[in-house]
């Protein structure tokens, strides 16, 4: 997979040559190209930002930079991505889909959001998904996409060394997952819970199961419905 991000802050992408990811990226299982948006306007103070049409607080994007440098990346194989608190919730369902993508684009924006016709040419031209990662508020779209790209990224085949534990994993199966314990089996005399000693697989299976249904039903019942 192709990933690329354009961002007025590009620093905030290094986090991904850590760990797993970065080790995907050595390995040329993804590719990840960072763009500075500045590097796509033509005035001496590289402006990215404007004041609004109609009035009100802060600053908006400005179309041209974004023009220039979705031109640059967009290709007839690309889904770009705007991070926004406004846009779709981002579920491990939306990272399974986008992870079959041969190539996205994140638009990360700053201030108070981008010219919306920067969406609406990018519609134009692309694929294009709002997305938010929840009911929050972040100051720019880099974090989200930085969190994106990771949930996106570990899907692909070979990034994560054990695919067994893709399978396993919390929201798999639309259920959180069960708590797990390793030795000692006795720590400042808190037990491991006795069937997970037992070796008896069966019944190892059904305790993670009702554990799994138990704290979805407690803490996210929504998810059961
Ligand atoms: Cl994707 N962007 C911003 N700026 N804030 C957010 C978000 C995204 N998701 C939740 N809050």
């Amino acid at each position: 997979m192709r990933i690329d991000a354009i961002s007025i802050f590009p620093d905030f992408f290094q986090v991904l040559d850590i760990s797993l990811l970065g080790k995907a990226k050595a390995q040329d299982l993804i590719e990840i190209n960072i763009h500075d948006l500045r590097d796509f306007t033509d005035d001496k103070h590289r402006t990215v930002d404007d004041t609004p049409f109609g009035g009100g607080a802060g600053m908006l994007m400005k179309a041209e930079p974004w023009g220039q440098a979705l031109d640059k990346v967009i290709t007839s194989e690309t889904i770009v991505i705007f991070p926004s608190p406004a846009g779709d919730l981002f579920k491990q369902a939306t990272a399974q889909e986008l992870a079959l993508a041969k190539h996205l684009v994140f638009a990360c924006g700053r201030y108070e959001g981008i010219d919306q016709r920067v969406v609406d040419y990018a519609r134009s031209k692309a694929q294009v998904r709002t997305i938010s990662l929840g009911d929050y508020v972040l100051n720019g779209g880099e974090v989200a996409a930085v969190a994106m790209i990771e949930a996106i990224a570990r899907l692909i085949p070979g990034v994560i060394g054990n695919a067994d534990s893709l399978a396993e994993e919390s929201h798999s199966e639309g259920l959180l997952e069960y708590p797990s314990y390793t030795k000692p089996a006795n720590w400042r005399g808190l037990e491991v819970p006795e069937v997970l000693l037992s070796g008896n697989h069966a019944e190892i299976a059904k305790w993670r199961k009702n554990q799994a249904l138990g704290r979805t039903r407690q803490v996210r019942p929504e998810l059961l419905d």
